[in-house]
């Protein structure tokens, strides 16, 4: 297939300088968010992380689905948590460290949280169940804080869990392996982004298959994206400079995210491609990207943070996107990820529908995996 020029959406209609009145009804849905900010889009965009976020706190029920199965796999940990006494904790916390290996926390990760606890035990701040399920959800919080509370925003790192959108265009890169779910989750992103009333571009990096194009464009027809020119087999750093390019003269996109073929972590070639998709990003928008995210199947649990090491050391990662942790009892590879890789969570994917890419919340995830005993 050639789908150079594929163009599904209504906003591909002939591009027209920002300040003809023609711009200005084509970009009606934009107008109350953009009137308030008149010369001010940046502060729209880097808004836009935030305002995303807080819309899905509303949508726990879905972060609560999504995560069913690594909660029943650490239902032994309720148990624990409801049956244990001070006087023989330790083969409480012996067992608890056990059960957050079964759900993939990680050896080490589990090890940190069960010696969290006993720190607070040995302070005698544990003294109910409740008080263990409490300190338990502290411990993982804290773990997955450091990088991905959005408070940490002015943290030293500067990592958040939010998307940081910044510069016109904003550029996102969308990196990973194989099947982990990128292009699903750049089409669930575009749907969100494009509901807040930013303009977005989609990029087709992957320039080995057709039919990945055809895939990213049936997103941007559904999810109101302009869709970028697709060359079969073309450089994909050329076809990723082009798109910048264009958003950048015509002046009519928000956010251009940028699809990649996938790779394998230890392809050497392929990873190098990846950093020249980065620089020929930046050739054209220096700033840019602003935001390099490795997409994650969360169904392959602790073997993902390899993956992930190999990837920041050719392109600079700024965030992880965990994908089908619906399908997966092996939830706590989140905890373990970003203990281990100082790297934020910024979404989670939970199912197949453009609603199912969740921003991730640290204080949500813990509160998934061990809800009040009432609850459950
Ligand atoms: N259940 C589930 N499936 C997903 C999720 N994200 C992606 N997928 C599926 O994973 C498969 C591979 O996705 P794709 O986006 O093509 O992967 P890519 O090769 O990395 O671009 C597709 O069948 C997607 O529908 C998710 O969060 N949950
Ligand atoms: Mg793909």
């Amino acid at each position: 297939m050639q789908a150079g020029n594929v163009c599904h959406s209504r906003r591909c209609a002939p591009v027209v300088a920002p300040h003809d009145s023609a711009a200005s009804s084509s970009r009606s849905r934009l107008q109350p968010v953009r009137a308030q900010q008149a010369e001010a889009s940046p502060g729209l965009l880097a808004k836009l992380g935030r305002v995303i976020k807080e819309k899905a706190a509303g949508d726990y029920e879905r972060f609560f689905k999504g995560t069913s199965k690594t909660r029943e796999r650490l239902g032994l940990v309720e148990e624990l948590l409801t049956f244990w006494s001070l006087e023989d904790y330790e083969d409480t916390l012996e067992e608890l460290e056990e059960a957050l290996i079964t759900a993939d926390f990680g050896p080490k990760t589990a090890l940190t949280i069960v010696d969290g606890l006993r720190e607070e035990l040995k302070a005698g701040s544990i003294k109910t169940a409740d008080d263990m399920r409490s300190a338990l959800k502290r411990q993982i919080i804290s773990l997955l804080e450091p990088a991905s509370n959005s408070s940490s925003s002015s943290s030293s790192s500067g990592k958040t869990s939010e998307l940081q959108l910044q510069g016109e265009p904003a550029v996102l890169l969308i990196v990973g392996v194989n099947g982990a779910g990128k292009t699903t989750t750049i089409g669930k992103l575009a749907h969100r982004l494009s509901k807040e009333g930013a303009r977005v571009l989609l990029a087709p990096g992957d320039t080995f298959r057709a039919a990945a194009a055809e895939q990213l464009a049936e997103w941007a027809r559904r999810s109101g994206a302009k869709m970028g020119t697709f060359k079969e087999g073309g450089r994909p750093g050329g076809v990723l400079a082009a798109a910048c390019n264009d958003a950048k003269q015509q002046k009519d996109v928000d956010v251009v995210i940028c699809d990649t073929a996938g790779r394998l972590h230890t392809a050497y070639a392929l990873m190098e491609e990846l950093a020249n998709c980065r620089k020929s990003i930046a050739n054209v928008l220096p700033k840019q990207p602003c935001e390099t995210l490795l997409v994650l199947d969360g169904t392959t649990g602790l073997n993902m943070l390899n993956q992930a090491r190999e990837f920041n050391d050719t392109v600079p990662l700024s965030g992880l996107i965990l994908t089908k942790l619906d399908g997966t009892a092996r939830g706590g590879a989140v905890v373990s990820v970003v203990d281990q890789l100082k790297l934020p969570v910024k979404f989670i994917g939970v199912g197949e529908t453009p609603e199912d890419l969740q921003p991730f919340d640290a204080v949500n995830f813990a509160e998934a995996l061990f809800p009040a005993a009432k609850q459950q």
